[in-house]
């Protein structure tokens, strides 16, 4: 049967239904109202936004949640330049996703048309492909391949723009075939290798990171762990990969991380980094391995080929998907008795000391005992969502993950992330317990999208940790001009008065016994809700207080 005539606008959507996508991200635009027309009554989740920035990374938390592209549609110019902020995100994480914005008409372009961008220049330097689809008889190409470049190698993000007048031109074209991510097996001599050098340690040490994980490659590289008794760290924001309870856990190489971890990993003499970048984060800015060690003690797996030897130059290469690179871990064995037997009970012994009990903290509330509440209260499916700020601190150290889709948050540091990738894991998972993190600065760069939550009818719940103040700024301005605090203090509205002002559900919180029954609260709502938790700025550190670092750094 010949295809029949679609415009590009119907068959950009076709493609995406054919591709898989089940859910779409956007802030309309008259610049794409075609793509919006054939997107009426067809099998996809249309989610509005309130600004192109929400929309672009709850794309973005799907992208990470199912290793398939997540889609955002934005309208041309200013739609596609706060969409940015997503997709810078996507590209820090190795996360696909795909934005598809606006275009002025062909036949105007390069006057500066109205709301015209120059896709290319603005966004080249930030996705792995910026094209725009001027010919209407390739959409299904170019769609295509934006799905492909999005998955392969090192995950990332891909803009493509839309002249207006192209997505309402009427073509005759067939589909292609649906796509499917490309994944990239470690070599026989490869793995040989690794199971010599594995023979020859005295300290071995495994560190997972990096997008597109599955279920089975967790419980592989988990049961790999167990037979080959190694300690496992996870990289910055890399939490979900390994259950922080399993008895080979040591720990997370994020900010402010356990520095008995950062001993451990410095003086591992093989260090089995699984799927990791190893970011200037999770390297502990770069010092992780001082100059030359890499090549010693290193071995890099890694998706990308591009990024094998470019920062880190490893002892041993290999190209491989973290689910391929797992599946081949099953054929190498265990030494009889490994010289470091005991070494993954002393790391997980660290991790627990470090974690386990709160830390101190000025003022009634404690948000170490907030979180390990939640983390003995939660289902342990629940997800949290978090921005940046140095409230996170709290999570990364006494919160725990128990699923590998439990915890989103920005590997790029952004802030403004918690409340739009809570919508988006709501919209995927009805059924599961939703959270947003916040603090009070990272809140409001995307708190409006708390309207989107009242809107579908999304039970989220958001805490925003309000300590008056950028605080992770202000600690920076105490140690570097102790005393001369400037442009870091916040006044802050009700946040609890805002979320009932939206149709949510909102309550305060002034002390930490206040905080269960105000959660279980809201959670019996089952509206979209905001717990505002007020706590003394001084305390901005698990462990440091603001008073104590202008006094040294006032004593330097
Ligand atoms: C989009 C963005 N803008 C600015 C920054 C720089 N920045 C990092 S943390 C921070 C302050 C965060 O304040 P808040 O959310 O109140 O959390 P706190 O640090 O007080 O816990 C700022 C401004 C950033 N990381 N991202």
């Amino acid at each position: 049967m010949s295809p029949k005539p679609r415009t590009a606008a119907e068959v950009l959507v076709d493609q995406l239904i054919l591709h898989g996508v089940r859910h779409v991200f956007c802030v309309p635009g008259e610049s794409y109202l075609s793509v919006l027309d054939a997107l009426h009554d067809r099998d996809i989740q249309v989610t509005v936004c309130r600004q192109e920035g929400g929309a672009a990374m709850m794309a973005e938390a799907v992208g990470k949640a199912t290793g398939r592209p997540g889609v955002c549609f934005v309208t041309r110019g200013p739609g596609a330049t706060n969409a940015a902020h997503g997709v810078h995100i996507a590209r820090q994480g190795s996360t696909p996703m795909i934005l598809f914005a606006g275009q002025v008409d062909r036949d105007v372009r390069e006057r500066d048309a109205w709301q015209e961008l120059d896709y290319k220049a603005v966004f080249g330097s930030m996705t792995k492909w910026t094209a725009e689809v001027d010919d209407a008889g390739r959409m299904a190409e170019y769609v295509s391949r934006a799905f492909h470049v999005a998955t392969a190698g090192q995950p990332g993000p891909v803009v493509l723009a839309l002249p207006h007048d192209m997505l309402g031109e009427t073509v005759t074209c067939a589909d292609g075939p649906a796509f499917e991510p490309v994944e990239t097996s470690p070599g026989a001599p490869e793995m040989a290798a690794l199971q010599a050098l594995l023979a020859g340690a005295a300290a071995p040490l495994m560190l997972l990171g990096g997008s597109r994980w599955d279920q089975a490659a967790r419980a592989r590289i988990a049961a790999f762990a167990e037979r080959f008794e190694l300690p496992v760290a996870t990289g910055f924001r890399r939490l979900p990969l390994f259950d922080p309870l399993h008895p080979s856990y040591a720990g997370d190489l994020g900010l402010a991380a356990n520095p008995k971890l950062v001993a451990r990993v410095k003086a591992a003499d093989l260090v089995l980094a699984v799927g990791a970048r190893i970011s200037e984060v999770t390297s502990q800015s770069y010092t992780l391995f001082e100059p030359g060690e890499a090549e010693a003690r290193l071995v890099h797996v890694f998706p990308g080929a591009e990024e094998l030897g470019r920062v880190w130059r490893p002892r041993l290469a290999i190209h491989a998907t973290p689910t391929r690179f797992a599946a081949a871990l099953e054929a190498l064995t265990p030494p009889a008795s490994p010289p470091w037997r005991g070494s993954a009970a002393a790391a997980h012994a660290d991790y627990l000391a470090w974690s386990q009990t709160p830390t101190p903290q000025p003022g009634p509330v404690n948000l170490s005992e907030i979180m390990i509440w939640l983390r003995e209260n939660l289902p342990p499916d629940a997800i949290l969502c978090n921005g940046a700020g140095n409230f996170t601190g709290w999570i990364h150290r006494f919160y725990r993950v128990r699923t590998i889709d439990g915890h989103f948050a920005p590997n790029s540091g952004s802030m403004g992330y918690a409340v739009p990738a809570a919508v988006a894991m709501q919209r995927l998972h009805p059924g599961r317990q939703v959270l947003a993190v916040s603090g009070d600065g990272d809140f409001l760069m995307n708190g409006q999208e708390f309207a989107t939550a009242v809107q579908y009818g999304l039970p989220i719940v958001v805490l925003v940790f309000d300590n008056a103040s950028y605080g992770t700024i202000r600690m920076h301005q105490e140690r570097e001009f102790p005393g001369r605090v400037f442009a870091t203090d916040l006044k802050n509205p009700d946040f609890a008065a805002y979320a009932r002002a939206f149709g949510g559900f909102g309550a305060t919180v002034g002390r930490t016994a206040d905080f269960a029954p105000a959660f279980e609260a809201a959670v019996a709502s089952r509206l979209p809700s905001i717990l505002h938790v007020r706590f003394d700025q001084d305390g901005i550190t698990p462990t440091q207080t603001l008073s104590g670092i202008r006094a040294a750094a006032l004593g330097r």
